[in-house]
């Protein structure tokens, strides 16, 4: 068992199997100039400023060998899976499956539908596309967490309301126990970011838990010297 100090109390952790970090949208699109998130009027650099702490706990996952998922928000190249009130949103210039500066926009498989480069997915780590906010919806992300026996999720990515929200919601309400890294998320909008946190974690952690990246690193390494002690002592006791 490992328990990380959170809002509204601690999340326990059962063990380490169940776990997996889910990085929700850190793709060009969002986080890049001329990207869907920009074509859409809003200032990335809000965004940027997670990378390195997202990074972080992504290499403490990597380290201890846990399971993680990125998902990406995209669109088949026929607009199929697009539905027309998503298309006609907005009044931008730019529309999703316009060509922009980084290809068509929001499109799966063009350069601005990428994982931005400092947090490229590895071989043995499952991107989940989607055609909408959550990360359940049309997707095969809840067969993919059955199959690894998966009952507990963190969350980091972007943005905080949207994206990370919805897909938090979806899988609050399939049984999931999540936990939102505050300092690993953002919003283009911090007034909105600050909101969510205080959402997903009223009334008893309705929709989940919130902590920092510092206290998921240092618990998932003291559980590594915990390992490390009983490894030893299996040892000297053999
Ligand atoms: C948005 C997302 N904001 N990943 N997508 O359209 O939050």
């Amino acid at each position: 068992m490992v328990s990380i100090p959170a809002q509204p109390y601690d999340y326990e952790l059962p063990s380490l199997d169940r776990v997996a970090l889910v990085i929700i949208d850190m793709q060009r699109d969002f986080l890049e100039s001329g990207g869907f998130g920009e074509v859409l009027g809003n200032e990335i650099g809000q965004l940027r400023q997670i990378v390195p702490t997202v990074r972080q706990i992504l290499d403490t996952f990597r380290d201890r060998g846990l399971s993680i998922f990125h998902t990406l928000e995209g669109h088949q190249s026929d607009l199929s899976d697009c539905p027309p009130s998503k298309l006609k949103r907005g009044k931008s210039q730019l529309k999703i499956g316009d060509l922009g500066k980084m290809g068509r926009i929001l499109i799966l498989g063009e350069p601005g539908n990428e994982i931005i480069p400092e947090l490229q997915p590895l071989p043995n780590e499952v991107v989940i596309p989607k055609p909408g906010k959550g990360a359940f919806y049309q997707t095969n992300l809840r067969s993919c967490l059955q199959q690894q026996g998966i009952t507990h999720l963190i969350f980091t990515g972007v943005t905080t309301e949207v994206c990370v929200q919805t897909t938090m919601r979806e899988a609050n309400d399939r049984g999931y126990e999540c936990l939102l890294v505050e300092d690993a998320t953002a919003s283009y909008f911090p007034k909105f970011k600050q909101s969510t946190l205080e959402m997903i974690r009223a009334q008893g952690g309705i929709v989940g838990w919130t902590t920092t990246s510092n206290q998921i690193i240092q618990a998932l390494s003291l559980d590594r010297d915990l390992e490390g002690k009983i490894t030893t002592n299996n040892r000297a006791s053999v």
